[in-house]
């Protein structure tokens, strides 16, 4: 008979080409040596270190999936994939600060915009000399970001730009802000804009007293009559197909990221399990204690295969928005699931920072929420099947 790996049930390592196998293994390297040491501090004092993006650019880690020509790494997106899990396995905020400025902020300038914007902005992004952040959300459109109120007033010779944006990653360090705003000068249309720090009007107070994903810093964005250029519209898209474009490309990187962070959860909980002794022996040898570790692996093997089939249709071209979703909401919520168990397993020592879990869990509160909250996901779905929608 064959031998199990329990690990990788799957093997899915077999599945990956040679150069994804390096990929992630030199990910999981500077994410061990560099990012698990620092984490425990910046989430205990909320500090977000801007020279990650400059070490995460130097890893190849921004710009995954961006040509080579302007900084990226020109890999595909299991790769992409493969690097969020590593990075999330130590911290969904660490997760963050990258997909926001890959698939949120250099994908749309990569996609949508003029090759002047392409060469002014990727390379200082891809390097991580540049930070940049992702404005859709409002204080009153969350779920529904059509429903925003900011606005792109045509001038002379440009626009501009009145509003605010809420819960952004990256806004209060970010350099670059791409925004997305209703435009007077196309019908009221959904346009996106390139703004940079420093911009008369533009401000990004930080949001405090956030109890999840914490080693990522989150703001606002604040438009008093930002005045810009011609040469600030991204030109080549219109409507919510241009933000939630980007957010296909997040989500899909979210759905490998949350794995990264049950896989450390369900590696945890075992190792704990094997030491902890209790009622003469050792917890995981405990018939409760075996059915979650068994679920745990189940369902982190599903969610990792599921997360690979997408990457290869990303790459074939051929991944539906609903397939991003379907995975996005089930491997968030499956996630979430897990680092609960794990945080139970851990007994008292599960609420300390040291056993890691219950930072994952308290930051998997959030990832099951941005991006599109879980029930937002269901609907997606249940619109896809019944051609109804149950929005409003
Ligand atoms: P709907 O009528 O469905 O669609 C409007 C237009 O958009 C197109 N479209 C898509 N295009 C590409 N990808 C997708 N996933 C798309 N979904 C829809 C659609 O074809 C249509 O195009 P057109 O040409 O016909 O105009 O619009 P709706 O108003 O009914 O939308 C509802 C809904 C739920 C699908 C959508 O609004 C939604 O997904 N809501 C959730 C909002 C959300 O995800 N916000 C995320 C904010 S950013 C963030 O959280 C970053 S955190 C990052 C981090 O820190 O890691
Ligand atoms: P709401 O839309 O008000 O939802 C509240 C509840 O109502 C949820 O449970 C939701 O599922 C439910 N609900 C809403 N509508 C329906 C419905 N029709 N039917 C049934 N239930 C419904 N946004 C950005 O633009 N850029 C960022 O970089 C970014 N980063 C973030 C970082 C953090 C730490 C957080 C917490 C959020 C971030 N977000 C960002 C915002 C995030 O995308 C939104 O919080 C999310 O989309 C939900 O919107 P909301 O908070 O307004 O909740």
């Amino acid at each position: 008979t064959t031998a199990f790996t329990p690990m990788d049930p799957f093997l899915l390592d077999k599945q990956l080409t040679e150069e994804e196998r390096m990929i992630a293994e030199g990910a999981r390297a500077y994410c061990a040596d560099k990012l698990a040491p620092r984490v425990e501090e910046a989430y205990e004092d909320g500090k977000t270190d801007p020279a990650i993006f400059t070490e995460m650019g130097a890893q190849g880690f921004l710009g995954v999936t961006i040509p080579e020509e302007y900084g990226g790494l020109g890999a595909g997106y299991v790769t992409y994939g493969l690097v969020a899990r590593e990075v999330e396995r130590i911290d969904s905020g660490y997760r963050s600060m990258m997909s926001v400025q890959s698939s949120l902020v250099m994908y749309p300038i990569h996609a949508y915009g003029t090759e002047e914007q392409r060469r002014k902005y990727l390379p200082k992004l891809a390097s991580g000399e540049w930070i940049g952040c992702f404005g859709l959300t409002e204080p009153d459109a969350g779920s529904d970001p059509a429903g925003m109120k900011t606005r792109a007033e045509k001038t002379s010779d440009g626009y501009r730009l009145t509003g605010s944006k809420m819960w952004i990653s990256n806004s209060p360090i970010a350099d670059v802000f791409v925004v997305w705003a209703k435009s007077d000068a196309h019908d009221g249309k959904i346009r996106g804009f390139v703004l940079e720090k420093g911009m008369a009007g533009l401000s990004a107070p930080k949001i405090g007293g956030k109890l999840s994903l914490r080693a990522s810093v989150t703001g606002e964005i604040v438009m008093d009559g930002v005045e810009v250029g011609e040469d600030a519209l991204l030109p080549n898209v219109q409507g919510l197909k241009g933000p939630l474009g980007c957010l296909d490309r997040a989500r899909f990187g979210i759905a490998w990221g949350v794995m990264g962070a049950a896989e450390d959860c369900w590696q945890r909980a075992l190792q704990y399990g094997l030491d902890r002794t209790q009622f003469r022996k050792p917890i995981a040898g405990t018939q409760l204690y075996q059915k979650k570790l068994a679920d745990m692996q189940t369902e982190i093997a599903l969610g990792l295969q599921a997360a690979f089939r997408v990457g290869r249709l990303f790459d074939e071209g051929s991944a539906a928005p609903e397939i991003i979703s379907l995975i996005k909401r089930n491997n968030c919520g499956k996630a979430l699931d897990i680092a609960r168990h794990a945080r139970d397993m851990h007994g008292g020592n599960g609420i300390s920072g040291e056993f890691q879990v219950m930072r994952h869990m308290i930051n998997l509160e959030t990832v099951n929420t941005y991006e599109g909250t879980h029930d937002i996901h269901a609907l997606i779905l249940g619109r896809a099947q019944t051609g109804l929608q149950a929005f409003y």
